[in-house]
């Protein structure tokens, strides 16, 4: 028996990052080096006696998992900055440290937020069909802009839409509104940061947190990037939606479950909004060709590509791995959630 301290890598992190971990004699490393994800299964027989554990957001860490690691376990290093897969009060029980991702992925999501807003207004996937299939182009009717004069909306307000936001302005953007928990611990820093928004893009005219009825009625595009869990889903629901622009578009780039997949999927079919551009969906990461916004012609959706870009994934790792060994250690974290305050 080894009385090394063992850490369980539960994807792949890419070659630049696993010699992080290999090439320490100091460490039992054990990582799942197939293509994706492990198996439940593997990682419930893995964990045991583990002192660090890294894991990505479709993995639940509850009570099931954290029992099967032991007393051992020091630190969960999640690689997202997403948090809702994780039960924080059995970490909070079992004195057991969070790390996790935030700021070196905002970009990347951002991009993709402005991406899927643009694909949406302008029809992308339908159209993309109307060639593939064959058809004539001149079928190909009038599409949804992001332009001047258009209001743009946010469901979560922290540093994603606030990049999201900033990339808009050169669009023509002039008047945003926002929703967001005015609970979140990060809400201080939140007026900061609006006021710092408001300062480097003078072109915006109007930046105004509205109350969710209002945000549904005025949005011509709708960014979704609040939070996932309980307090957030199917926050844009049947009622919502009813309520929203007939030209308008809503964009989900936060947590699936924020959006109730079969009222979008009648929003759509039966034209009360424009469009949607979708990068995470309900049920994921086992979404199949049966679900009912896969099926939607104006639903433009992607697999949970946010942060994949090299760069970010490769940023997202290091910091995953920097995090669980300073766990390990007792060391401060680099990016540290304190569990005691959420
Ligand atoms: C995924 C995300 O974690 O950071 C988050 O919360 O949802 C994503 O960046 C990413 O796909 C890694 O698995």
């Amino acid at each position: 028996r080894t009385s090394k301290p063992k850490i369980v890598v539960c994807r792949d992190l890419g070659p630049d990052v696993m010699p992080l971990l290999v090439k320490r004699d100091d460490l039992e490393v054990v990582l799942w080096t197939e293509d994706c994800v492990c198996d439940r299964e593997w990682l419930l027989k893995n964990v045991q006696g583990a002192a660090g554990i890294v894991i990505v957001f479709s993995e639940l860490v509850n009570a099931e998992l954290l029992d099967a690691a032991g007393p051992n376990l020091k630190v969960v290093s999640t690689m997202s900055v997403g948090y809702e897969h994780i039960h924080v009060p059995e970490l909070v029980e079992r004195n057991i440290r969070l790390g996790y991702t935030p700021d070196v992925l905002t970009d990347a999501v951002a991009d993709i937020s402005v991406m899927l807003a643009l694909m949406a207004g302008r029809n992308a996937n339908e159209t993309m069909g109307i060639v593939r299939e064959g058809l004539s182009l001149i079928k190909v009717s009038h599409t949804s802009n992001i332009s001047p004069s258009r209001t743009v909306g946010f469901l979560g307000f922290g540093r994603i839409s606030h990049a999201t936001l900033a990339r808009l302005i050169p669009f023509g953007v002039t008047d945003c509104i926002y929703s967001s928990n005015p609970n979140s611990a990060t809400s201080s820093k939140k007026e900061r940061d609006e006021a710092i928004l408001k300062q480097h893009h003078p072109q915006l005219k109007s930046l105004r947190p509205v109350d969710k009825d209002t945000l549904a009625k005025e949005s011509d595009v709708l960014f979704v990037l609040a939070p996932g869990g309980p307090s957030t889903r199917h926050l844009v629901n049947e009622e919502f939606l009813r309520k929203m622009k007939k030209h308008s578009v809503l964009v989900n780039v936060g947590r699936g479950t924020v959006v109730d997949s079969d009222a979008l999927a009648k929003a759509l079919r039966e034209k009360w909004i424009w469009g949607a551009g979708i990068d995470v969906v309900e049920g994921e990461p086992h979404v199949g060709k049966d679900h009912p916004l896969v099926k939607e012609p104006r639903c433009n959706i992607l697999p949970h590509i946010g942060s994949a870009s090299f760069e970010t994934r490769l940023a997202m790792a290091t910091l995953a791995v920097e995090n669980c060994l300073a766990g390990i250690s007792g060391q401060e974290m680099p990016a540290e959630l304190d569990v005691k305050a959420l």
